[in-house]
């Protein structure tokens, strides 16, 4: 039975992985066997990374190019092939967020933000899905959000991007069904990373406020997403496709609390 989760011979290119979700899911890949490729903008982020997973037992592969610039992903995925191999995963999880009221946003946020949570998933997932086809299939597990269900104040173009990223996941999904590539999502909850470290601040009205409007009752951790994204990626969800698996702690299933 465990046989189906095992990722042994597979290669694993998880987005932005040189800390926080991005890592936490690599490094569940690679405890599944998966060889790891990761990707930032940064060579010395990238070295520490490399440090990191080192330190771990993981041998990863460190790649700089940015998820936006179509020609710098269509040369690292060559690349990436060259010296590691053809992608049989790829984690979509590379992402940004500005939090300003619509009112005050100026367009090039609000594009920049699109351009990298949403165009860079789908020039991203368009690099890696000849490869996948060429080998008979693949995963790709592209990391939504609550906002690709709810909206809140400041989180204009994200919640946009991340709606958007929901529909281009069942969108590739039904597109490379035929090619036996499954296409899902994960909708993570609040989780404690660097990207809500503003929000968790002592005294933060936010901090306590998501609190209670998660029925688990806490934050989420980088690792409550590892045996999701195992899953995903594995063959254990060959029938599995469009589908966004949210890891929230029961949020989009609450109404939230009654005044006392
Ligand atoms: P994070 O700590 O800010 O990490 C984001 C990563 O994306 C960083 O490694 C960053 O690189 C990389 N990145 C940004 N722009 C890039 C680009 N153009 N090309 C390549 N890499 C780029 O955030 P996180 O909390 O781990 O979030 C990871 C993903 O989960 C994001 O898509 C986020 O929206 C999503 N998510 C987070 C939460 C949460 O509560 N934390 C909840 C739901 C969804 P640098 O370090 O070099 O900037
Ligand atoms: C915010 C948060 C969120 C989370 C996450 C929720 O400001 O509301 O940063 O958007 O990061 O994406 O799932």
């Amino acid at each position: 039975m465990l046989q189906q989760f095992s990722l042994k011979e597979k290669i694993a290119l998880v987005t932005g992985a040189t800390h926080g979700i991005g890592m936490a899911l690599a490094k569940a890949l690679a405890a599944a066997g998966a060889t790891i490729v990761f990707n930032d903008l940064v060579q010395e982020r990238i070295d520490n990374a490399l440090k990191e997973y080192k330190a771990a037992g993981i041998t990863a592969h460190g790649y700089i190019f940015d998820v936006t610039d179509e020609a710098a992903v269509t040369a690292g995925i060559a690349k990436i092939a060259k010296e590691v191999g053809v992608i049989d995963i790829l984690v979509n999880n590379a992402g940004i967020i500005k939090r300003i009221p619509a009112v005050e946003m100026s367009a090039a946020d609000f594009r920049q933000v699109i351009d990298i949570d949403l165009n860079g998933p789908f020039i991203m997932s368009k690099a890696v899905a000849p490869g996948m086809i060429k080998k008979g299939g693949g995963k790709i597990i592209n990391i939504c959000s609550m906002m690709s269900e709810l909206g809140r104040e400041t989180v204009s173009a994200y919640a946009a991007a991340k709606g958007g990223l929901k529909m281009l996941t069942k969108n590739l999904a039904v597109e490379w069904a035929e090619h036996n590539i499954q296409v899902n999502g994960i909708g993570p909850g609040y989780i404690a990373t660097a990207q809500t470290g503003p929000l968790r601040e002592d005294g933060h009205p936010f901090n306590t406020f998501i609190v209670g409007r998660t029925p688990a009752g806490r934050w989420g951790v980088p690792e409550d997403l590892q045996g999701p994204a195992v899953f995903l990626a594995s063959e254990a969800s060959n029938f599995v496709t469009g589908h966004v698996l949210y890891v929230d702690g029961g949020i989009l299933a609450y109404i939230g609390k009654q005044p006392k």
